[in-house]
């Protein structure tokens, strides 16, 4: 988990910001306030302040990389608000734009909440390629199979999560039910977690059940080709009655790990690190080298063919993409 409390840089900020106060409140202008991105528009955002208020606020030009989650100060003056300055990030989600160029998506998260559901088919490939991320982000994980009252007819989704826990990962299973929402907020606790999946597996719906009086948007899935609209359209940030934040992501189909190095691929697979320092090449890349404990682990069944091919697959994507 990662670490909430201040730095030492951090701490130097609001010592310095302290003396502008006083500097400011003698020229009579708004002092510095501290509050945390909840929602990024191009020129402006949502910024809730210390007794959990929002406020629109304009942002100093050199601020435009501003994520939500993104911990600011930030003053009231006569025109309105403006944000100033953005705090350290404890961490950040990072995320190839239409371009090809990586972007923060969201910052200062603690856990990655990766929801699947029966219906749209899951893809392992996309959560390896989440767990891989995380991984290389430091950031924890943990697989949600939602639309639990869905499971009984798909039970294909079942047997995908279970793959996933037997390797070690946590999971944890939701539905429309009040245990399940409960156990879910359990696991939450007071941390900042982002809900990330493909569209329409109900992330928006999750984070409604975690805060009732949350009138978030909520897409109905497209009865004919049951593939999820893209109704969440921008990252947000919520705060749970019981303290710690959400963040709801639009959903996505892809996800380019281009800007991931080839090698830094096998160690975000849980079940390949017991085997990569065995190989008998330390660049060993387990695609087809000679003594490659790998590759020996997939015939004895010890790694599954479907993440070993998703392996191959993401390692030929990053391949290809950075050509
Ligand atoms: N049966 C069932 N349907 C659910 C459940 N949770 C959500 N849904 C439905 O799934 C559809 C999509 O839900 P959303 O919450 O909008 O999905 P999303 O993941 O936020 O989608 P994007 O914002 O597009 O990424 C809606 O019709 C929900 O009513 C559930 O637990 N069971
Ligand atoms: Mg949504
Ligand atoms: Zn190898």
């Amino acid at each position: 988990m990662a670490n909430r409390r201040l730095t030492d840089r951090q701490r130097r900020q609001i010592e310095q910001n302290a003396k502008k106060r006083r500097e400011n409140s003698l020229l009579g202008e708004g002092e510095d306030l501290e509050g945390i991105i909840i929602a990024r528009f191009s020129k402006a955002a949502i910024v809730m302040d210390e007794d959990h208020e929002v406020h629109r606020c304009h942002l100093r030009p050199n601020l435009a990389h501003l994520v939500a989650g993104d911990r600011v100060l930030w003053q009231k003056n006569e025109q309105g608000a403006v944000v100033s300055t953005q705090l350290e990030r404890q961490s950040e989600i990072k995320r190839p734009d239409v371009r090809g160029q990586l972007k923060a998506v969201a910052a200062n998260v603690d856990l990655i909440i990766i929801v699947i559901a029966p219906e749209p088919e899951p893809f392992g490939n996309l959560i390896d390629r989440y767990l891989v991320a995380a991984h290389l982000e430091g950031i924890d994980t943990v697989i949600a199979l939602n639309k639990s009252d869905l499971v009984p007819a798909n039970p294909a989704s079942r047997e995908l999560i279970n793959r996933y826990e037997a390797i070690g990962y946590p999971i944890i299973e939701t539905g429309p039910d009040d245990e399940s929402t409960k156990a879910l907020s359990d696991l939450l606790g007071k941390q900042t977690a982002v809900f990330v999946g493909q569209s329409g597996v109900g992330k928006s719906s999750m984070i409604n059940r975690l805060i009732p009086d949350q009138d978030l948007r909520v897409g109905a899935l497209s009865e004919s080709v049951l593939k999820g609209k893209h109704t969440t359209t921008t990252t947000e940030v919520f705060r749970r009655p019981e303290g710690g934040l959400i963040i709801d992501s639009p959903g996505i189909r892809e996800f380019g790990l281009q800007h991931v190095a080839v090698e830094d691929v096998a160690p975000g697979f849980k079940d390949f690190q017991a085997f990569i320092d065995r190989c008998k090449y330390r660049d060993c890349r387990h695609l087809v080298e000679q003594g490659c404990a790998v590759l020996s682990a997939l015939e004895h069944g010890a790694i599954s063919q479907e993440r070993y091919e998703s392996f191959v697959n993401i390692v030929n994507d990053i391949g290809e993409k950075s050509h």
